[in-house]
């Protein structure tokens, strides 16, 4: 898979190179592309920004630029113009489903955007282009897309075949069957005197899946109960049957 990233920071992607998506790349299973936006700025203060039409506090991101460096990174590679996706809290939540779907896409364009963001036109004109989606990190607000970015790539890598090394573990994840996952424990068996359940040291594996599921069902009622609304809702009470 291809990934580009647009950006006035190129270092803030500095972590890519390290861990499971740096090694990922290495092994040439994720082909990143990082490019610096202001090599498309133009003039004397190679500007990004102007101050927003219909007044306001802050900056927006001008579309020349933008357009000129979207256009140069699709034309890299022609035949595949790639789903580009805009960081931006006013996009739809990133979920798990989101970045699985995006795990199976050629190609992937990340639009960072700073200040009060990107002229709007940008993503209109490059509709006409390609496909476009934007999304958010939740509700909290970031100071630009370069982290968000982070988050979409590494969500996406890990799910990208033969990243992982055991692909079994992104099924078993949090979120992949829509409930959090049970707590996890290694040896030793007994740490300040604190206990590894009997369950998971007995060996019955059946007991040990039943375990896990009630602990899932527990965390997530405690701490997300939309998820356990959204999952009713989806599937009715059968979703809570143990197997
Ligand atoms: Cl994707 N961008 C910014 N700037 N802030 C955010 C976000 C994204 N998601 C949550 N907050």
């Amino acid at each position: 898979m291809r990934i580009d990233v647009v950006t006035i920071f190129p270092g803030y992607l500095g972590p890519l190179d390290e861990a499971l998506v740096g090694r990922a790349r290495r092994a040439g299973l994720i082909d990143l592309h990082v490019h610096d936006l202001r090599a498309w700025a133009t003039g004397v203060h190679k500007a990004v920004d102007d101050s927003p039409y219909g007044g306001g506090p802050g900056m927006v991101m001008v579309p020349t630029v933008w357009g000129e460096a979207l256009d140069a990174v699709r034309a890299e590679s022609p035949d595949e113009p790639g789903l580009l996706l805009v960081p931006t809290p006013a996009g739809a939540p990133l979920t798990q489903a989101r970045a699985a779907a995006w795990a199976g896409e050629p190609r992937l364009v990340l639009a960072c955007g700073r200040y009060e963001g990107i002229d709007a036109r940008v993503t209109a004109d490059a509709a006409r282009h390609g496909r476009v989606e934007e999304f958010s990190l939740g509700d909290y607000v970031l100071a630009g897309g370069e982290v968000a970015a982070l988050v979409a790539v590494e969500a996406v890598s890990r799910l990208v075949p033969g990243v992982l090394g055991n692909p079994e573990s992104a099924e078993l994840d949090s979120f992949s069957d829509g409930l959090l996952e049970a707590p996890a424990f290694t040896r030793p068996e007994s740490w300040r005197d604190l206990d590894v359940p009997g369950v998971l040291r007995g060996g019955d594996h059946g007991a040990v899946a039943r375990w896990r599921r009630d602990r899932s069902l527990e965390r997530t009622a405690a701490v997300r109960p939309d998820l356990l609304d959204g999952l009713l809702a989806a599937h009715g009470a059968a979703v809570f049957d143990r197997h």
